[in-house]
């Protein structure tokens, strides 16, 4: 016979726990797929209502025998293997897989033409989870959603308990803007092939497809060019501050380029001139108009450097590190900066600009460049990416280029986010998680509308910033805004729904091991 006592507390523990089960349902209801926290947001999903269990039989399929293919599911297994524990193996098949299997797989003929190339639908069955594209890279894209889709423990590198559940239905997804990138300052700091590759990974994770990296400026030169050896043998011996500097080789520089090739980015290289070049300055003097080699640099003043622009070897020095560069480099834009030339004469300025544009073009590449060289002519094809000058952005417009925007107030990463930040620089605003994410690069400008618009850029500048930790704490939580302003449409992104999800990605941040700065306007879910 029980006791009253007894009975009293089996009761109570009885209503503890269906309290308990209660509540851990209702905080992650995990078969609604609408309720899904994958950034950038998908542009429909339906649910279904159930889910799908990934055990420790399955595979992930690919049909037919294309090597590309093997190796986008092989970055998948990779990614589950080790906190799943499950030694997941890429088969190939030429029909539909058992139920259980992940299973991807390439559209006939580009037939579902709205996905465009980087477009991917998801079917969630209990089954199994079919991802389908028109391209590879679709397939890639796609794969970062089923990694958000899982627990956030499966981004850990040791073996976790399950279960690793995902809610069913159908994820259909591409891209607002085809250019959605990150750009790298390592010429204010030098950071090393395995920041970058990190870097890399990140932007990935958000489905962003461009790395453009700043190579160099007055403080470093950090590109290996053979013909002008100096360049980074002094030129790159230094950094802000006064510590060592350092440059990628060719081959190193190659291996970043295949790295994020395999993640389908295009790495942008920008030799920025004809200002911000005092490291070149300081390693050949007869770049100099009076023969003489300037000091190295050190500080973070800018605009008191530029090329001779009437010296002939000004021009065979460029086409010589642009050649160079071109032949390294398989994505189709060389970055020629152009920026805050306060010390080239306009009409020394505006010829220059024209002229490098040719080599550019000559050596079978399209021109990017900070908004400032709207001012010259533009070649066709020419892309200017808007960072403060709104006038600039127009013109642009005006002589027929596109429009990459990095609106400093927005998507500088380097701003600090309140007074309190310690790192970064504020000249163009405080820039909290918030005023990143609320705005729409197609109505920023009056006159530069979404089809003038390539694309969005995230600009991580280093002046401040030496290390890992310090670019983590500028990037996140920012980074993952940027990212879906370039692939979510405007009219489905709010910042109320946004900052739920983005807070729901802590515990994501903590098993990457992320240092991200917890914005109080964050309802962050640890
Ligand atoms: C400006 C400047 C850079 C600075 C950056 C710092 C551009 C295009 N030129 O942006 O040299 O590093 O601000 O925020």
């Amino acid at each position: 016979m029980i006791k009253k006592k007894q009975y009293f507390s089996i009761t109570a523990l009885l209503i503890f726990t269906m309290l308990y089960a209660q509540l851990s349902l209702s905080a992650k209801p995990l078969s609604d797929l609408s309720k899904a926290d994958i950034i950038p947001k998908p542009v429909l999903i339906t649910s279904t209502g159930g889910y799908f269990s990934l055990e420790a039989a399955a595979g992930i399929f690919i049909r037919g025998e294309s090597a590309e293919l093997k190796e986008i599911g092989q970055y998948l297994a990779d990614k589950l293997n080790p906190s799943t524990g499950f030694g997941i193996k890429v088969k190939t098949t030429d029909k539909i897989p058992g139920s259980g299997n992940i299973y991807l797989t390439l559209n006939e003929n580009n037939s579902n033409a709205k996905l465009g190339d980087e477009g991917y639908e998801l079917i969630i069955t209990k089954s199994q989870v079919l991802l389908s594209a028109n391209k590879p890279a679709g397939l890639f894209r796609g794969i970062q959603s089923i990694r958000q889709l899982l627990p956030a423990k499966i981004e850990l590198t040791s073996k976790q308990p399950g279960p690793w559940q995902i809610a069913t239905g159908t994820i259909t997804d591409y891209p607002a803007y085809s250019y959605r990138g990150t750009m790298l300052d390592v010429a204010r700091h030098f950071f090393g092939v395995e920041d970058v590759e990190k870097i890399i990974d990140y932007i990935a994770f958000y489905k962003m497809n461009a790395l453009h990296l700043h190579l160099s400026d007055d403080q470093g030169w950090r590109i290996e060019i053979k013909s002008w050896p100096e360049l980074t043998k002094h030129g790159g011996s230094t950094q802000v501050g006064g510590g060592k500097g350092g440059y990628y080789s060719q081959e190193q520089y190659s291996s970043i380029v295949r790295y994020a090739k395999d993640r389908y980015i295009t790495i942008v290289p920008e030799i920025d001139m004809p200002g911000h070049i005092n490291a070149a300055l300081s390693s050949y003097a007869e770049l100099n108009c009076n023969g003489k080699a300037t000091d190295l640099y050190t500080g973070i003043e800018v605009g008191f450097s530029t090329l001779c622009t009437n010296l002939d070897i000004t021009y065979k020095f460029i086409d010589e590190v642009v050649g160079e560069l071109v032949a390294i480099t398989p994505g189709p834009y060389i970055h020629i900066g152009g920026d805050e030339s306060h010390s080239t004469k306009r009409e020394d300025y505006i010829p220059f600009i024209n002229r490098i544009q040719k080599i550019v073009l000559a050596h079978g590449k399209k021109v990017l460049g900070w908004d400032d060289i709207a001012i010259a002519s533009l070649e066709p094809n020419a892309v200017a990416q808007h960072w403060s000058n709104i006038k600039n952005a127009e013109m642009a417009v005006q002589k027929g280029a596109k429009i990459l925007m990095s609106p400093a107030k927005r998507a500088y990463l380097d701003m600090q986010y309140d007074k309190s930040t310690k790192l970064g620089l504020h000249w163009a605003a405080y820039v909290e998680a918030d005023s990143s994410y609320i705005w729409d690069p197609a109505t920023l400008i009056p006159g530069v509308g979404q089809n003038n618009i390539l694309g969005i850029e995230a600009a991580l500048w280093t002046e401040t910033i030496t290390n890992m930790d310090e670019m983590e704490y500028m990037l996140f939580p920012r980074l993952p805004g940027c990212a879906e302003i370039g692939w979510t449409p405007s009219s489905e992104r709010s910042w109320n729904e946004y900052k739920v999800r983005l807070g729901h990605q802590a515990e994501r941040f903590n098993a990457m091991g992320i240092n991200y700065f917890q914005s109080k306007l964050v309802p962050w879910t640890k």
